[in-house]
Order: C-alpha cells, then structure tokens, then sequence
C-alpha cells in the first residue's frame, strides 16, 4: 500500500463527487435489476443501519484502519452501519506529524472504504488537546493560532464531499465541578477565543459540513461539565458563532452510568437550534443489564427529534479501547449481543446480528469478504461462504465491482456475469455440511479504483 504523504489540499475533491454518484448509480441499476437482495427470510429492517434509516437516523460506529483487512469485521461493518468515524487516523498526530507535512493513507482508506459502501463519515476530530503531535507544544501565540487554522482547512479541503460531520473541538472543558476550560495548549496561548475562532474557520473551509463541539461527561443535565458546554453553546447560537451540533460521547460504566435525566440533556440543548448526536456510545457490561442500558440510550435519542444519530465507538468487543468492560454490541466472535437486539428493537426492527446471535434469523448460508493480495495494478479478493445451522446442497452470491474494475480471473466456483460485466454471480460447485465453510476467489482489475467490491447476501438450497 503507498502512502499518501504530501503538501497541499483538495486532493480528494474530484473523485469524490464521482465516486458518490457512482455508489447511487450502481445501487440504483442493481435494484432496477432486482439484484439487490435483502437478507433471506430476515424482515426488512433487520440490520442497525436500516432500521434507524427508518427511523430518520444514522447509526454508525467508529473503524480502526488496521481492521479493515479482516473479513469478519468488514463483513459486520458493512452490513449493520450506515456511518463510520475513523477511531484514530484523523487525529492531528495522524494527520499532520510533522508540521506542513499531511499523511492521509490511513484515514483515506477508511474514507475509500466507507464511501464505496455508501456510508457517510463523521470527521474526529479537527482540534483536540490530545494525540498533538510534539510539534505543536512548542509554538507561540501566533504560531499556534496560523497552524490550528491551518490544519483545519488542510485536513477539511481533503475530505470536502465525503465528510459531512465534523468534531471541531474535543474535550475542551475540565472535569470535575468547576465548569472551567481545560488547560490544554490551545487554552494557554490562545485565551478563551480559540473554540470560536476554530468554528468560524471551520464553517469558512466548507459551508455544506454540519459542525459539532464534542465531549463526554455531558449526560447528567446537572453536572456543571454539561453546564458549561451548554453555556458556550447558548452563547454561539446567540452570537452567530457558527455550530449545528453538539456531540455526546457517552462512555458509561458503573462509575458513570446513563443518567435519568439523559433524555432531559439532549432535549435541553437541542432546544438551543442545534443537533444533537451520541458520538462514541459504549457501555460496560454484559447480559440484560447491558441491554436495558443500550435501549435507554437509543430510546433517548429517538424522543428528541433532532437527534439525529448514534455511534457506537467500535464494531466487537475484542477491539475497544477497553474491551475487558466488553462494552459493545458485538462479542469478539461478532456474535450479535442482547445490547444489539435491545438496540434494533428500540428503532423498531427485529431479527437481525447477521445469524451470529440472531433470533429469527434463519439465513442458510452468510458470506463475508477479504483482500488477501494486492498488487501495482490489481488485488485479488476471497469470499468465504459458510453454512447455517443446517447442511446445504448448493450455495450462491454476487459480487459487484465499482467500474472501472474487471473481474479478470476467479478460482473455485461457477461465475457468470449480468450484462454491464459488473456483478458476477458465483454458484457452487457442491454443498457445506452444517457449519461447513469453502472459499472462493477472485482477481479485480483495479483501473484505478481501489473500492472494495460488494458482495450480495448468500442463497442456499
Ligand atoms: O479509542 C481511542 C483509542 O484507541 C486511543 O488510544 C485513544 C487515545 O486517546 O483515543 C480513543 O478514542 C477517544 C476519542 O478519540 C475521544 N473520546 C474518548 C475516546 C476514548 O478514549
């Protein structure tokens, strides 16, 4: 894989917009086609994604790059989330380690990966105290402010088009019960005007990007931290400073549990005209407890009508930034979890977890993805097909590659291909026993179009 180190801005404009269009041209000649199939005898809303779609949100989760290899989380990502946020890659270590110099790689393969499936992107974050680069410690008052300025419209030309939610500032406020700004470097050399001063930037890199002011320990409506931040957002709204949207992390434990009074918080600064999102929404536990906890929240959310979505901060257990609280809504195996039933019920769907954990989901057969190589030129894809609780006699899928890709060769299976030559039907050569899995495989030539090709559901007999 190169990377993507350079000087400048706007990179990804063009493609972008082609790339968008793309996704909802094929989406659309698919389904014309009938060929996008929903999930078996699942009901229509039996994946995160769609059933909060029903309800007027997003539901999205946060995506470490280094994952994106592995099929299993892939296959979760892609089939349960509408919305991803890179975990770590556009953090300003990330994105700019050396000052003047950007590295987009790892960020860009989320933003590829997720815009190719259609997804949308919320950016985190564009100014935090935290994952600084060493760099920027060591600058003045003038310094500071050029380079703050500068990294936000670096970092918002590049993703102009494909981002359209962005954490301005993070955590810029103290715990505890003073209520006072944190002491970060932006705090001590730019006095109180840098937050205000990163909006107006912000809103004048890209007009079209929902800003958000993003924070955690804002649940409990009467902590002075939630206080605080909703003064500073009051006073935004009231003088014009440019903000649509407050984020709320929402790392709960027992330490730290959903407040009663959670949905009163949302509702209060909502009622300022701004949006209101969960950022990075998980919770310690397990079992029922867990469930009841993640119903609260997605149930908060949906009573206050400019909540606009939620994400989770991770796809299974194994991988969160503290995975012994097994806080998610995917155990390590990406099993579906009672939080995940509790969740999909809460935004009125049923079914679901992709068979893992599924209640009455009775798919014969799943298929998930993998890129095993990848050359100058071409990459070449495996799908591994696997059978449900039942023996089966013969399966079959479709991949789908994003033009101006072609299939050029494929190894253990049956394929033929629709008329435009971009979605190939796969068809087995036999049957899987119970659980049984086989692979098959592929090679695409890329033409320069890296996106992941789709795969459609499994059909078994
Ligand atoms: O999940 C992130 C973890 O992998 C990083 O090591 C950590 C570094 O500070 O940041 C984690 O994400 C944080 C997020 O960016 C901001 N809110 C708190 C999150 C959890 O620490």
């Amino acid at each position: 894989m190169s990377t993507a180190l350079f000087r400048g801005s706007g990179g990804r404009r063009a493609r972008s917009w082609a790339w968008t269009s793309l996704v909802t041209a094929t989406v659309g000649a698919l389904a014309a086609a009938g060929l996008v199939a929903t999930a078996g005898t699942a009901s229509a809303q039996s994946t995160l994604a769609d059933a909060a779609e029903s309800q007027g949100r997003y539901f999205g989760t946060a995506v470490a790059s280094g994952r994106l290899g592995e099929s299993d989380y892939v296959a979760t990502l892609d089939r349960e989330f509408n919305s991803v946020t890179a975990e770590n890659s556009m953090k300003w270590e990330s994105l700019q380690p050396s000052q003047g110099y950007f590295d987009f790689s790892a960020a860009d393969r989320i933003v590829d990966h997720a815009r190719g499936q259609g997804m949308a992107v919320r950016g985190h974050t564009l100014v935090w105290h935290s994952q600084l680069p060493g760099w920027v410690e060591s600058l003045g008052t003038n310094d500071l402010r050029s380079a703050m300025n500068n990294h936000i419209t670096e970092v918002m030309q590049h993703y102009q088009g494909d981002v359209d939610t962005w954490d301005v500032v993070n955590e810029a406020f103290q715990d505890g019960g003073s209520g006072a700004r944190r002491d970060s470097v932006f705090q001590r050399r730019l006095g109180d005007g840098w937050i205000e001063e990163a909006f107006r930037t912000a809103r004048s890199v890209d007009p079209n990007a929902t800003l958000c002011y993003n924070d955690y320990n804002t649940d409990a409506w009467n902590s002075a931290k939630t206080q605080a931040v909703y003064d500073m957002v009051a006073d935004f709204v009231s003088r014009g400073v440019p903000i649509d949207c407050v984020g709320f992390q929402a790392h709960f434990n027992s330490g730290n549990p959903v407040p009663n009074n959670y949905h009163e918080t949302l509702q209060n600064f909502a009622d300022l005209g701004v949006d209101v999102q969960i950022t990075e929404l998980d919770i310690a536990g397990s079992g029922e407890s867990q469930a009841e906890q993640y119903g609260g929240v997605t149930q908060a959310c949906l009573a206050v009508s400019r909540c606009t979505g939620i994400t989770v901060w991770g796809v299974t257990d194994k991988y969160s930034w503290r995975s012994e609280d097994t806080p998610l809504l995917f155990d390590g195996d990406y099993n579906a979890k009672p939080a995940y039933h509790a969740v999909l019920e809460t935004l009125g769907g049923s079914g679901g977890g992709g068979g893992g954990g599924g209640g009455d989901d009775t798919a014969d057969c799943t298929v998930t993805y993998s890129e095993t190589d990848r050359w100058g030129d071409r990459f070449n894809g495996q799908v591994t097909v696997r059978a449900g609780d039942s023996a089966i006699d013969s399966w079959s899928t479709t991949v789908t590659v994003h033009p101006p890709q072609k299939i050029s060769a494929t190894w253990n299976g049956d394929p033929s291909w629709d008329s435009s030559g971009d979605v190939m039907t796969m068809r087995s050569h036999g049957g899987l026993a119970a659980g049984g899995t086989t692979t098959f495989g592929f090679t695409v030539m890329a033409n320069g179009n890296w996106t992941t090709p789709t795969l459609g559901s499994c059909t078994a007999s």
